[in-house]
Formats: structure tokens, sequence, C-alpha cells
């Protein structure tokens, strides 16, 4: 099964007070083609489908013309959570009744990871859904303590019997670093990433491919967006 996996489309971004929305839809025209051109499956959307909770009419559109494409012209399942930018609540709208159609939208965790299986000539793979989540989304199903994103990482990991037999992709929404290292960076650079949002990337070690959100590094005189 051939996977393409996209994150952070920002729909509906500003920038400089001017609308980009003519070259997003640009983008997302280049991705139906290598959709096309590459005979994609499934595609995998790690987060932050818009920019803002409350997205504006031109971007809702965009992205309802998007899902159409792919999913009635170009036949794929499409796999959506939501990002720390995405309102769980809107973008969760119509999500039981779209997946009988292959788009599957989790703006949530309930205890478990939500989990879809799918099939190719080589058996199944197991897509978990995991949206972007704060320790307190996770504190109610837990008896231990949570301080940090880790700890809630650890538990929900811990919580999950990962079949190891099949193969295993999660699509993801959080900071990962390795041991808290900070990435490479240029001098020019500083990172604003740090402190306890960060999860270790051996949270994610029983998966087969973890498919996680874009990230923009920007400069100490602005806040990171992204
Ligand atoms: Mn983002």
């Amino acid at each position: 099964m051939k996977f393409l996996h996209l994150s952070d489309l920002h729909i509906g971004k500003t920038l400089l007070e001017q609308s980009i929305l003519e070259d997003q839809k640009y983008m997302l025209k280049q991705i139906l083609k290598i959709v096309d051109d590459e005979k994609i499956d499934s595609v995998l959307i790690a987060g932050d489908i818009y920019d803002r909770a409350v997205p504006s009419s031109e971007a809702v559109e965009i992205l309802d013309w998007f899902l159409n494409e792919l999913i009635r012209k170009n036949k794929v399942k499409v796999f959506i959570i939501s990002g720390n930018h995405d309102s769980k609540e809107r973008l969760n709208f119509g999500s039981k009744i779209f997946e009988n159609d292959g788009l599957y939208i989790q703006t949530s965790y309930n205890g478990k990871i939500r989990k879809v299986e799918v099939e190719d000539e080589y058996g199944l793979i197991n897509i978990y859904m995991l949206p972007f989540i704060k320790p307190i989304d996770v504190k109610n199903f837990f008896d231990e303590e949570i301080e940090s994103y880790d700890d809630a990482f650890k538990l929900i990991m811990k919580n999950e019997e990962i079949d190891n037999s099949k193969r295993n992709i999660i699509i993801a929404h959080q900071f990962v670093t390795n041991s808290g290292k900070e990435p490479e960076r240029s001098e020019s650079e500083t990172l604003i990433i740090g402190g306890s949002e960060n999860i270790d990337v051996s949270n994610f070690d029983k998966f087969d491919y973890v498919a996680l959100r874009t990230y923009s590094w920007t400069t100490k005189n602005r806040k990171r967006n992204c």
C-alpha cells in the first residue's frame, strides 16, 4: 500500500495580512497530481488542517474541494487528526458519516488510541490516530501522576498492545525530541521549543512508521507558529 504523508496545511493562513489561499489551492492541486501520478492509496494528514480554530468560509470551501477530489476522484482513503491549531469540535463535524466514504477524522483521545485497520496484499496494517493532546486530555483515564507531556505519552503507550506481527503506523502532532536534545540549527536561529511540551522519540519505538507534524523554526525575534 502506498501512503502519502502530509501535515500542517494551515488552510486559510494569512502572511503579512495577505490571504495566501490562491497559493494554498495551487499547492493542493500539486498534491493531487502527486496522488494521481504515484498511484497513492492512502493519505495521512498529521494535524493543523486549518490555521485557526474558526476557519474562514473560503478555507472550509477549499478543504471540502480537496477532500472531494481525493476521495471521489482519486479513490484514496484519507486519515486526518487535529493539530494544535484546529478546533477539535469543528474538525470532527460529520466524521462518523464520512467514514463510509473512507474519510477518517480523529480529534480526541478516549482512553485508547483510535485504530483503523487497512489491508493490502501483505496483510493488515494498523493505523493509529492520535490527535494533538495535552496532559489534561489524558488525566481522566489514568490514576498515575502526570506532570508532563512525556509522562502522559508513557501512560498512553503503556496502555496499548501493539501487535508487532502486523505493520503499525501512528499519526501524531506532538513535539518529539531525542532524549531532550534540540534538533540541529543554524547560528542565527534560536529554538523556542523546549521544556515540558516535548515528548521523547522512544514513545514511538513500537511503530514501523510515525507520521508527525511539520516543524517550522523561527528566529528568536519571532514567535514559533507551526
Ligand atoms: Mn502547524
